[in-house]
């Protein structure tokens, strides 16, 4: 519990890649933190040691191929891990967490993406997490030649990067489904617009959540 008495709240952020999830996870920390709370940043894949070499694995190239199944196994397996570890201690201790993509991710690039069945994620899901979801998730949206533009500016396509174009495409459109499915907890913020206008809208949200 913090000082007002309540449980912390998991808020993730999500995308396709270059639509500015890193450029803003901390502009949201810094919003829960000037309301009075404790706040961390983390990340999947990835967020403990195990997490984070287990993140290795799944963004390496191998010369052999990788299925979807196996990301999915692989990505449970450092969730668990991040989940037990890092976001459910933050969470019970009062802490805000805000993580760089989560359990949608899955949903979006194995199932949509890859092709993976559906019930094969919901069962790793329940099986790891049970009902354990987040509070809130921002998916940031923008078509996939505007997010590629802005990633080859700056460094190499890793392994899962280099798909054709429908595979991000396929993934948009699957965030963009789960996010009509559950307009409880998304929030979808245009991130085709200057940085300075996405986050004039994030922060229309940050009040809403915080309130
Ligand atoms: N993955 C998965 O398959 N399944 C899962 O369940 C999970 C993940 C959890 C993780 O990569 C990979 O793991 C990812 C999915 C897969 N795919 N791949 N490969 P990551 O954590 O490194 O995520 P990423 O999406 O590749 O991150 P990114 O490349 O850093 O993109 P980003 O965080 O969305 O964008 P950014 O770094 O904040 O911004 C990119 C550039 O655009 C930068 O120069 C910014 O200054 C610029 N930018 C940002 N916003 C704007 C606006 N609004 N205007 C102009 N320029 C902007």
């Amino acid at each position: 519990m913090n000082k007002k008495g309540t449980k912390g709240k998991l808020i993730t952020i999500e995308g396709i890649e270059g639509v500015g999830k890193t450029s803003n996870v901390n502009f949201i920390a810094k919003y829960v933190q000037n309301a009075g709370y404790q706040v961390i940043v983390t990340r999947e894949p990835g967020g403990t040691p195990v997490a984070e070499a287990i993140r290795g694995i799944i963004l390496s190239d191998f010369d052999e191929q990788m299925y979807g199944e196996t990301e999915l196994l692989l990505l449970y397996a450092g969730r668990l891990q991040h989940v037990e570890n890092v976001i459910k201690p933050a969470l019970d201790k009062g802490q805000w967490v805000v993580c760089d993509r989560f359990t949608d991710a899955t949903y979006a690039y194995q199932g949509a993406g890859r092709g993976v069945a559906i019930e094969k994620i919901d069962d790793l899901y329940r099986w790891t997490l049970g009902d354990f979801k987040p509070d809130w998730t921002i998916l940031l949206d923008a078509p996939v030649d505007l997010a590629f533009e802005r990633i080859l500016k700056l460094r190499d396509l890793d392994r899962i990067e280099r798909e054709k174009k429908g595979f991000f495409e396929r993934i948009r459109n699957q965030y963009l489904v789960m996010a009509k499915r559950h307009p409880e907890r998304y929030r979808v913020v245009d991130a085709s617009q200057s940085l300075e206008d996405v986050q004039k809208v994030i922060s229309d949200i940050m009040k809403e959540i915080i309130e």
